[in-house]
């Protein structure tokens, strides 16, 4: 399968890892939209929102003890942070592996755009 992120989970592409669990790692976005932006993945491959599972239930509960973990390694959970999990391309998924982005560190508008 020819998937970008599956490659990192695989350590085929480097990538700054900042997180690791049985189930998910957290990594540092390439494009950084915030002084803390990591992606947290599910080390099995799951496209989008609309592919998980009923099976799936525990594994993306996983995704946020991970954020919550990150937020607090980062030093940003008390002053707050945001996840995102964008869900094909109107919402501007590009990578078709589930990710939630924890961004953090900066003040943060509301609605997104
Ligand atoms: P999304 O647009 O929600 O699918 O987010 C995909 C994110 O993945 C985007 O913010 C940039 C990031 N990204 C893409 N390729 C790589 C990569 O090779 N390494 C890392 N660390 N991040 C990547």
């Amino acid at each position: 399968m020819d998937c970008l992120f599956c490659k990192i989970v695989a350590g085929e592409i480097p990538a700054d890892i900042v997180y690791e669990s049985e189930t998910a790692i957290g990594f540092r976005d390439i494009n950084a939209q915030a002084p803390t932006h990591v992606l947290v993945i599910p080390r099995k491959h799951i496209a989008t929102i609309n592919d998980i599972g009923d099976e799936d239930q525990a594994l993306v509960g996983s995704l946020y003890t991970a954020a919550r973990d990150i937020a607090a390694a980062e030093g940003i959970a008390d002053e707050g942070y945001r996840t995102v999990m964008n869900c094909n391309e109107s919402a501007g998924q590009s990578v078709f592996h589930i990710h939630l982005h924890v961004l953090g560190g900066r003040p943060m508008g509301w609605p997104p755009f």
